[in-house]
């Protein structure tokens, strides 16, 4: 029922606009990744050295076109209006993929983009094989805030309420174009590597009974155990999509990104979180998220390279 392993449809998406801290001014970089991903090998390490069929149309995305004349702050969230056409996007760009039975591989880019990934994987999913798709989300953070417990407005804080429904909106330029086909069940979603949660996330974590692995319980069990678990939760011969958030990496791994929180995953274990869901056979999609190679010069290419080994580990390279 899973993709052709061997048939990968890659979008780059240069969107920054989802950790905005004003309207004028974004945090600068975040959309440089796929770039700086691609341009250290990824496409060539794909084809040639995994034997990987890419399809890719050669592009950075930037969605320069989608930019709104005016869009102001709607129930607190900053750049609502293009965080929502990007996304919207996005979506058609990754159904599009995944419709034809590819795995989809997404670089970003900030995490608001999964709004769009996730969505589109699950509508694909849903017509293609009728099932429901799990979603793996590695990160440090929750990424699950409502537009009303956000402290900051960023929507890269807020992917995975959109994406459960936990958020919703009726006006369709502020992602109102998210319907039932592209949403994801909370009792579909596991968690992986959280240590920096704010408190209203916390609240909705234990109202829904979200499946989360902070890096209390990868200390406690260790990564194995936890892969263990977390898998075991989602259920064999379920389609899985993989949204990787690279500051779930320590920083002395991965210091290249928006909002690095210490005590992190080792590139070990992040590599090792891959290659178990590569094992299972069922990986349907991967996003690469939150790679900012203009902060700390000195750690990007570090930050880029840890990302290459990311991907690489998803998409079944071993050893042996
Ligand atoms: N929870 C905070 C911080 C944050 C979330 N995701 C990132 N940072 N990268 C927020 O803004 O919602
Ligand atoms: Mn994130
Ligand atoms: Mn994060």
């Amino acid at each position: 029922f899973l993709p052709n392993r061997h048939d990968l449809g890659v979008v780059a998406v240069g969107f920054s606009g989802g950790q905005a801290r004003t309207n004028s001014c974004p945090k600068p970089g975040v959309d440089a990744a796929p770039m700086a991903l691609i341009e250290a090998g990824l496409i060539k390490q794909l084809e040639e050295d995994l034997e990987k069929k890419v399809t890719y149309d050669g592009k950075v995305h930037a969605y320069s076109e989608l930019l709104p004349t005016e869009d102001p702050d709607y129930r607190g969230m900053k750049r609502p209006k293009f965080a929502s056409a990007v996304t919207k996007e996005v979506s058609e760009q990754v159904y599009t993929h995944a419709k034809a039975g590819k795995l989809v591989v997404t670089l970003g880019g900030d995490h608001s983009i999964a709004i769009g990934t996730v969505s589109g994987t699950a509508k694909a999913i849903r017509e293609r094989l009728g099932r429901e798709i799990a979603v793996i989300w590695v990160d440090a953070h929750a990424d699950i805030n409502t537009p009303e417990t956000s402290d900051s407005g960023n929507i890269h804080g807020m992917p995975v309420a959109f994406l459960t429904g936990l958020a919703t909106e009726d006006r369709e330029d502020v992602f109102g174009w998210l319907k039932p086909e592209h949403r994801l069940s909370t009792k579909k979603l596991v968690y992986i590597g959280l240590r920096d949660i704010d408190k209203g996330e916390k609240k909705i974590l234990r109202e829904h009974g979200i499946k989360a692995f902070s890096m209390h319980d990868v200390d406690r069990h260790g990564i194995g155990k936890i892969m263990d678990m977390a898998l075991g939760w989602i259920g064999s011969d379920t389609p899985i999509h993989l949204s990787f958030d690279i500051d779930a990496l320590d920083p002395i791994y991965a210091p290249s990104t928006g909002t690095a929180v210490r005590g992190g995953l080792t590139l070990r274990e992040g590599d090792f979180i891959c290659e178990c869901v590569a094992e299972t056979g069922s990986l349907i999609a991967l996003d690469l998220v939150e790679v900012n190679p203009s902060l700390d010069e000195q750690g990007a290419s570090d930050t880029v390279r840890a990302g290459l080994s990311i991907v690489r580990c998803a998409l079944g390279d071993t050893l042996l």
